[in-house]
């Protein structure tokens, strides 16, 4: 059977800001990606994503764009991107770019032009509104924090901005929108970039009547809107349909119903999505902004509705703990200091043995963890920063607000990347744009190359293992000891083999029997674990912390 090569595939996450520093400008380059080719050919992954290296103003780290057909000067040339996609290229490696069209920064021509005057030709690229009774067109919310419009004094009217103020959203309901979204993926297709990583491409579509939400944020009226599966279909067709190419798309809030329609082949829109539901388990009460454990219960919940889901609708999961956005997942849902190496193997494990295409996000491979801040002067997002000054106005003390930050800002995956334990991990020769984390001498990639039973060669094994095992990627997904409260254990089933995954979460030893109903057929063959020697008998032991393994029967 063949299949499109992105189902068999690991996707590597670069954060380039963050990747490493050839210029000894502080900040991570497009020459230090090549340097490292290498080290993701060992590593196995067969595609890599860069987040945005378009040029931009950075006040949200490049996802605020004012040229998509330009390379952000900090980060290199045209030539030295041109360079990369050789260089990748003849190692093997696809590249996919991130695309970033819901909105565009307040300071690209598009904006610039359209907040000149009311009937300027560009007026219409955004999404600007009269003020009602003197106030904002709505009581949406931005994601970052406040009001979701802004007011233009000169023009006299609202623009809308979903994200940070100088990232206006962009009225796709005007085809010559879409039609300039189109020929600037053609221009980087043409390149021979192999595809594409939408950003919070489901919000691109609003509900134009524009109404107050008064149970929420607004998300509702924008969130997989009215036209959004249209916009999919007719990008696919003006232009995916035309190259070998992956899509995923980054969907916020986002229903299994509706990835099915994005991801549904016959339907013609993209080939995979990412959601995050199961990465809000530790907002208790939908509120990100408290220290909270997570809910186990709700973890293997979730993650199980979109396996199952997602399979029955013919959809494709994008897997995954974490990307630039996240906080580190070994700090969060593992244990990042006794069980460092035990509890980072058994996530990975868990997430890469299901239904879909896994994603590594930089350092992950080698158990990198949130950086623990505990002063503002560190942290360098927008939304950490504005949520700083929001808590404390609603009455939180500093010290509980640098608590929250230090589990949930966005930065805790953004420090540089450990390479070594020399001056700032290796990543630069002077001073990194965001600090270090103070673990770099033990926690660093060199470290895990020297180490073979590191973390790095468990992610290397789970990378080769999709490839040799078409069940891995194919196999019927089965939640086991559903309500067990430490274990997250499933099974795949293939026509003539079995696949068992048995992960405990906890630092505490759990007792696994499984259930009698299951019958595992066939020779066992041990295909991975994160301890030396593995239990007697899997149909009734005894887990060690964090102990994973996965069994295949044929
Ligand atoms: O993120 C979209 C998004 O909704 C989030 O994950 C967002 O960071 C979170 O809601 C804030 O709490 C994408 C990018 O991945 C992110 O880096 C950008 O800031 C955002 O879009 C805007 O382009």
């Amino acid at each position: 059977m063949t299949q499109p090569w992105w189902k068999d595939s690991v996707v590597y996450q670069i954060y380039p800001k963050s990747f490493n520093d050839t210029t000894g400008n502080g900040t991570g380059d497009i020459q230090g990606i090549i340097d490292k080719l290498d080290y993701l050919n060992e590593l196995g992954v067969e595609v890599i994503w860069l987040t945005p290296i378009y040029t931009s103003p950075q006040k949200d780290n490049g996802y605020d764009i004012s040229d998509y057909f330009n390379i952000h000067e900090e980060y290199g040339t045209m030539e030295d991107f041109d360079r990369l996609l050789e260089q990748a290229h003849e190692r093997g490696l696809k590249v996919i770019m991130d695309i970033v069209v819901n909105h565009t920064s307040t300071e690209h021509e598009w904006f610039q032009q359209s907040k000149e005057s009311q009937d300027n030709p560009y007026r219409d690229y955004y999404i600007w509104k009269d003020p009602v009774d003197g106030e904002a067109p709505t009581n949406w919310e931005s994601k970052f924090g406040g009001n979701a419009w802004k007011y233009d004094e000169a023009t006299g009217q609202y623009y809308l901005h979903l994200f940070d103020v100088t990232q206006a959203d962009l009225n796709w309901e005007n085809e010559a929108v879409r039609n300039s979204v189109y020929d600037m993926m053609h221009f980087w297709l043409q390149k021979g970039v192999d595809g594409f990583r939408l950003d919070v491409i489901n919000l691109i579509s609003k509900n134009q009547a524009f109404p107050n939400d008064y149970e929420g944020d607004g998300r509702k009226f924008y969130t997989d809107g009215p036209r959004v599966h249209e916009f999919m279909h007719e990008m696919n067709r003006e232009v995916f349909s035309q190259y070998e190419m992956m899509t995923v798309g980054e969907m916020s809030s986002t229903t299994i119903d509706n990835c099915v329609q994005y991801t549904n082949p016959e339907r013609e829109e993209l080939d995979m999505t990412f959601s995050f539901h199961h990465l809000k388990v530790d907002y208790p009460g939908g509120d990100k902004w408290t220290v909270a454990d997570f809910d186990f219960q709700e973890l293997k919940k979730i993650l199980t509705e979109w396996q199952v889901g997602m399979q029955q609708g013919g959809g494709w999961n994008a897997l995954f703990w974490c990307n630039h956005d996240q906080p580190r997942v070994v700090s969060r849902f593992g244990n990042d200091e006794a069980y460092h190496k035990e509890s980072a193997k058994m996530l990975a494990t868990t997430i890469h043995m299901m239904r879909g295409t896994p994603y590594i996000y930089q350092g992950e491979e080698f158990g990198m963890t949130n950086p623990k801040f505990d002063t503002i002067e560190h942290y360098r997002d927008v939304e950490a920063l504005n949520m700083y000054k929001i808590l404390q106005e609603k009455g939180k003390s500093k010290e509980e607000v640098l608590e929250i930050l230090a589990q949930k800002s966005r930065d805790n995956s953004r420090t540089p990347m450990q390479w070594d334990d020399s001056h700032e991990a290796g990543f630069t020769a002077n001073i990194p744009w965001i600090p270090v984390s103070y673990n770099y001498p033990t926690i660093n990639a060199e470290r895990a190359l020297e180490d073979k039973d590191s973390i790095f060669y468990h992610y290397q094994k789970l990378i080769q293992l999709r490839k040799d095992y078409d069940i891995i990627v194919h196999g019927k997904y089965e939640l086991i000891l559903d309500e067990h409260d430490s274990i997250f254990a499933y099974m795949r089933h293939g026509s003539e083999e079995t696949l068992l995954v048995v992960n405990n979460f906890y630092g505490e030893e759990a007792e696994f029997i499984l259930p009698d109903d299951i019958d595992l057929q066939g020779t066992k063959e041990l295909l991975l674990s994160n301890y030396e020697d593995q239990p007697e008998d899997i149909r009734n032991c005894t887990l060690r912390p964090y102990e994973s393994i996965v069994y295949h029967f044929k």
